[in-house]
């Protein structure tokens, strides 16, 4: 999943804190700084702006690494474009979080306290309604696979709605957490979601795509979200290019803890 930070400010959720077993752990807001410096250009600490900044220093034999232009790593062209196909098909739905606005205003506006882009002598200001939505205290659950078109509906509304998930991956095959569905809810059918803050559990990709809108949003669906077949259709287009990719079992160990990811689903 791709990894920009953006928007940067919308989110202010304290870290993760979870005991779960293992599995995976997303959240919608994404953290890749992406630095765009001449391969040239010296690296320097920036200046001191105050008397009381403490001082420290690296440990001993640290270099730092040497920035890098952003770029493909040789030989995944193909598999980066063929990810990007998501672009045309589902139009950006996970890329932007609910009520995503964007203006240009002048430096005064922003609080000092925080990053904002610049251009054209102006400040990027992003607004968004999570601010003003429930959140969840303890992390949804969701069992899912990566290939499933349904799957990757709920995890573009997640990106909608910024929300802290814990992602349970259920590829065909698979061991660990795919006989926990059956037992819970009685058919292995994905997605499947356990909303520990409610106790409501549910199957049906649109039905919890409801749920997590009214519940966590302002009960609104993005209309690519809400189209039916279609919207399932281009689900299942945007990830043509990557078939079966997540969707069947290789022999793997379980790492005791959640592996923390911030992403989006685009
Ligand atoms: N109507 C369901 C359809 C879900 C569905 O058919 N999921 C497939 C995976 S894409 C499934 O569970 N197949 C059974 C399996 O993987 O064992 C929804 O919208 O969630």
């Amino acid at each position: 999943t791709a990894a920009l930070r953006f928007p940067p400010f919308l989110s202010s959720r304290a870290a993760p804190k979870t005991t779960a077993a293992a599995c995976t752990r997303r959240t919608a807001s994404a953290t890749l700084r992406v630095a765009a410096l001449p391969e040239s250009a010296p690296v320097s600490a920036p200046a001191s702006t105050s008397e009381e900044r403490p001082e420290f220093s690296p440990p001993a034999g640290f270099a730092p690494p040497v920035p890098k232009r952003f770029a493909v790593k040789d030989g995944q062209l193909a598999s980066v474009a063929g990810a990007a196909l998501a672009l045309p098909f589902r139009l950006g739905t996970g890329l932007f979080v609910l009520g995503y606005s964007v203006s240009l205003v002048s430096a005064d506006k922003i609080p000092s306290d925080q990053y904002s882009l610049e251009f054209l002598g102006l400040k990027v200001k992003e607004t968004s309604k999570i601010d003003q939505c429930r959140r969840p205290e303890k992390p949804i659950e969701i069992y899912e696979f990566e290939g499933c078109p349904f799957c990757r509906k709920v995890r573009e509304m997640v990106s909608v709605l910024d929300l802290d998930v814990l992602f349970y991956p259920c590829p065909q095959k698979g061991p660990t957490f795919r006989p926990k569905v059956l037992e819970m809810g009685g058919k292995k059918q994905f997605p499947y979601m356990v909303d520990p803050n409610t106790g409501v559990a549910m199957y049906e990709s649109d039905a919890i795509i409801k749920y997590l809108a009214d519940t966590y949003g302002d009960g609104t669906v993005p209309i690519m979200l809400s189209l039916g077949l279609f919207t399932t259709i281009t689900a299942g287009l945007a990830m043509i290019w990557r078939v079966w990719k997540g969707s069947s079992y290789t022999v793997s160990k379980l790492p005791p803890q959640p592996i923390e990811i911030w992403a989006y689903e685009v």
